[in-house]
């Protein structure tokens, strides 16, 4: 496709995408787009380029703390906000009130991030509209989408100051996360805020720099809640069409809690919600909230053995319609989490489904995503009845 005046390669064929996950030959590619944000993410882990040091610093540092058992530290602190919510909408309840999913599910997915990652509160259910960083945040990512579509000559000065004005407030508010901590021990802080302000690189001993940690924040500000939430309000919406899934969500948390009021889930319990887990993939399947990534050919290649790619040239992969292929059978659109089952996933190809990227540079924040969202659905399906009103 002509695309922005560029020439671009889109694919979701299955067979070009296992290509692309090659990672002898192929890696993540920085485009435009991803350049447009690096104005107010910079060399944050979403964006840096491949080999910019700092994406392999503040990688080989921060994995430790996305590993799946780390997910036991963020348990209470994911199931206090998951309770959140409940108190939200049992006031929503009180008072008549239909409930706004998706202002809901971001309220809970950032004060999530803030808390588990930095110690820090939002307190977003303290409030009638959503943060103020997440509206900062929304307009600086549409104005970096918006500046791909840009006719030279034409006057953007304005559009430039809003968005100054909107990632400075960005940055203030990372720094107020970061201040609020500085002077206090760190030692024994195991969030990812302390992991940045003090540990040293496993192999080498480098640090991460002031500069950096801050566009980590920033990151990880973004990136881990507006996915995130996107993915719960997609299976709440798939839920509330599909009573056959619901009762089948509804009879796996009832095995676990029965007609308990207040259950507070363990961690351990988390794990065996498999069946809500496998909706969870089903609504990422249908609605992938990061719906493309793109990738580059490292050396001069055939694209699947046939398409001719040049070293350095991106082929962008559109997760929605690669989750839509032949592999998954004659009736895609269908909202069914059967599809992920441990024996039809083994039965299928792993390409056929990427909702978290690939390779080393996919979602480091794959567990976490999954652990908060598995909680707080069926915390959601065991204490009310969905209604789409
Ligand atoms: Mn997440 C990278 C999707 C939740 C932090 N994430 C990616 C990529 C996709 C993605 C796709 C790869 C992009 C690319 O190849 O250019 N992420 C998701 C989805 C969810 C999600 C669909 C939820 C559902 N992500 C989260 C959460 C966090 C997080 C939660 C943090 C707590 N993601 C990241 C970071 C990266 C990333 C950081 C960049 C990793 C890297 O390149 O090193």
């Amino acid at each position: 496709r002509r695309l922005h005046g560029r020439d671009a390669l889109f694919t979701a064929d299955l067979e070009m995408v296992a290509d692309l996950a090659d990672e002898k030959r192929f890696a993540k590619h920085v485009g435009p787009a991803l350049e447009n944000v690096r104005e107010f993410a910079a060399d944050g882990l979403f964006t840096a380029y491949n080999d910019e040091p700092n994406w392999a610093r503040a990688h080989d540092i921060l994995m430790p703390a996305f590993a799946l058992g780390s997910m036991r530290t963020y348990h209470p602190v994911m199931l206090k906000v998951a309770q959140r919510v409940l108190a939200s909408w049992d006031r929503d309840a009180r008072d008549g009130q239909p409930v706004n999913v998706p202002d809901d599910m971001t309220r809970m997915t950032l004060d999530t991030i803030g808390l588990a990652g930095f110690g820090y509160d939002f307190g977003s259910f303290e409030r009638a509209e959503p943060h103020p960083f997440v509206e900062s945040m929304v307009r600086c990512l549409e104005w970096s989408m918006n500046r791909l579509a840009r006719v030279p000559g034409q006057d953007h000065s304005a559009a430039d100051a809003a968005f100054r004005d909107d990632s400075d407030y960005l940055a203030q508010v990372v720094d107020d996360v970061i201040a609020s901590r500085a002077g206090t021990d760190q030692r024994d802080a195991e969030d990812l805020l302390g992991l940045m302000l003090t540990a040293e690189h496993p192999k080498d001993g480098s640090t991460l720099d002031a500069a950096n940690i801050r566009n980590q924040v920033i990151t990880f500000l973004i990136a881990g809640h507006e996915t995130t939430s996107g993915a719960m309000s997609f299976a709440l919406y798939c839920l509330a069409k599909h009573p056959t899934a619901l009762r089948l969500v509804q009879r796996e948390v009832d095995e676990l809690w029965g007609d308990q009021a207040d259950p507070e889930p363990t961690y351990d319990e988390v794990g065996k919600l498999t069946y809500t887990r496998q909706v969870l993939n089903e609504a990422l399947r249908l609605w992938p909230t990061a719906a493309a990534f793109s990738r580059h050919a490292i050396e001069d290649t055939l694209l699947g053995g046939r398409i001719p790619l040049r070293a350095g040239q991106p082929v962008t992969v559109l997760a929605p319609m690669l989750h839509r292929q032949p592999v998954w059978g004659d009736n895609p659109e269908l909202f069914d989490p059967s599809r992920f089952t441990p024996e039809a996933e083994a039965a299928r190809s792993v390409h056929a489904f990427k909702p978290f990227g690939t390779g080393e540079r996919a979602c480091i924040g794959r567990q976490f995503a999954l652990h908060e969202a598995t909680m707080l659905l069926a915390m959601l399906v065991h204490r009310y009845r969905l209604q789409d009103h």
